[in-house]
């Protein structure tokens, strides 16, 4: 397993392990594996794809809005529990809340698990215009298109009643409208043209709330959340008669559209087959794979009991196999006569280096199988 390192940079502010991984407390979830991620910053990094993604949505707003949004990219990532829910007006029994979902410092201190976060906070200091960008935490599955580290850009944008009134429509819909048209733009920048939808959806903050999803990969992806904002937020700033709208996109799941990347986790890749092709800092340049190697398939059955989460799995065969953990995804359910229902999940193992061997892929198995036993609860088949 790699040795991390005993305390890391994040935006100028030292944090050690020990402030951030606290294996024997039971209000911290922070794997070292989520520890190990602080600080990078893969989107102030002008020759990787996140950090090109980012300046190329920063240029369409600076091209299309002549007064400026205000843009923030190295806000800190832990964040209050106040800050990630409550002044989002994220309800108190939200499943977003849960230790199943976020991973929480302290009971009070979270990773926080969306940019939004920052909402309040920047609205409270006057701001009307503003996109703010960062990693972002979430325990998750684990497939091509998760990661439990990503990054997010939220954009705000106020406006007063008066800015709506010569529209004749009513200030909901104009933020509405007014978003939509933004958002499409964003994606005729970026893509030229490319399939795309809306989808009604429901977040705590915005209402109406919409998603945008591409075609990819032959099938619809989801790339980003948005809507009108709750005028209880508005309110909250201390602004009268204003409506805003918000969005917050996923910049792994642009950037895999746009550079036709495969698998989320080449993002974190330091093969210099990876990043050498991003070294000129263009967008448009899509990503030769290299030789993919082959996958290894493991399954694992288990008696599930009452506590038992897919996330929890997920983030137990992450803890094991990090990276090569290619996807975790569940072949069976039944419940038998007695009530006892059992799982049957398959693993894939792949590393996007080099070959594995039955050896290194017999061992990490077991050392799944081993800590699935111990960690969660479950009876092995
Ligand atoms: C949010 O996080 C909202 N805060 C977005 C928002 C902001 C809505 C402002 C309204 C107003 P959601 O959980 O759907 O929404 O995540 C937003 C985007 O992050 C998704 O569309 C997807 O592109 C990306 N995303 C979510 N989970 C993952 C993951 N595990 N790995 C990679 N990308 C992810
Ligand atoms: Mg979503």
């Amino acid at each position: 397993r790699p040795i991390v390192a005993a305390s890391v940079d994040v935006g100028g502010v030292r944090l050690t392990r020990e402030e951030v991984v606290r294996e024997n407390d039971p209000t911290n979830n922070v794997p070292e594996s989520i520890y190990a991620k602080l600080g990078m910053q893969l989107h102030n990094r002008d020759n990787h794809p996140i950090g090109i993604l980012k300046n190329a949505i920063f240029n369409y707003f600076d091209l299309n809005f002549p007064e400026n949004f205000y843009k923030f990219d190295d806000l800190f990532p832990i964040v209050s529990v106040k800050a990630n829910f409550d002044d989002v007006l994220v309800p108190p029994d939200h499943v977003s809340r849960s230790y199943n979902d976020t991973y929480y410092v302290d009971s009070q201190t979270v990773m926080r698990c969306h940019t939004s976060a920052h909402q309040a906070e920047i609205l409270g200091q006057g701001h009307n215009r503003f996109l703010v960008v960062g990693d972002v935490y979430r325990r998750d599955s684990v497939d091509s298109t998760h990661y439990p580290v990503f990054h997010q850009m939220e954009g705000v944008r106020v406006f007063s009643l008066d800015e709506c009134a010569p529209s004749g429509m009513d200030a909901t819909s104009y933020a509405a409208v007014d978003l939509k048209k933004t958002l499409e733009g964003l994606a005729k920048h970026l893509f030229g043209d490319v399939e795309m939808r809306w989808v009604d959806t429901y977040f705590p903050f915005t209402e109406p709330s919409f998603e945008l999803e591409i075609y990819f990969q032959d099938k619809w992806l989801e790339v980003l959340g948005c809507g009108v904002t709750e005028q209880e937020i508005i309110k909250r700033s201390g602004r009268t008669d204003c409506v805003a709208w918000a969005f917050g996109l996923g910049l792994e799941r642009l950037a895999m559209v746009l550079f036709d990347i495969p698998d989320i986790r080449l993002f974190w890749s330091t093969d210099q087959r990876f990043t050498s092709q991003f070294l000129d800092g263009k967008l448009g340049v899509k990503f030769k794979s290299f030789s993919k190697f082959p996958p290894c398939y493991k399954d694992i059955s288990f008696w599930i009991s009452d506590s038992f989460t897919e996330n929890n799995l997920c983030e137990v065969v992450r803890g094991i196999a990090g990276d090569l953990a290619e996807e975790v995804k569940l072949l069976d359910n039944f419940t038998n006569k007695k009530g006892m229902t059992s799982h049957c999940y398959r693993i894939t193992y792949r590393s996007m280096e080099r070959s594995l061997t039955d050896e290194e892929i017999n061992q990490l198995q077991w050392n799944v199988r081993d800590a699935v036993e111990n960690k969660l609860k479950v009876v092995i088949r």
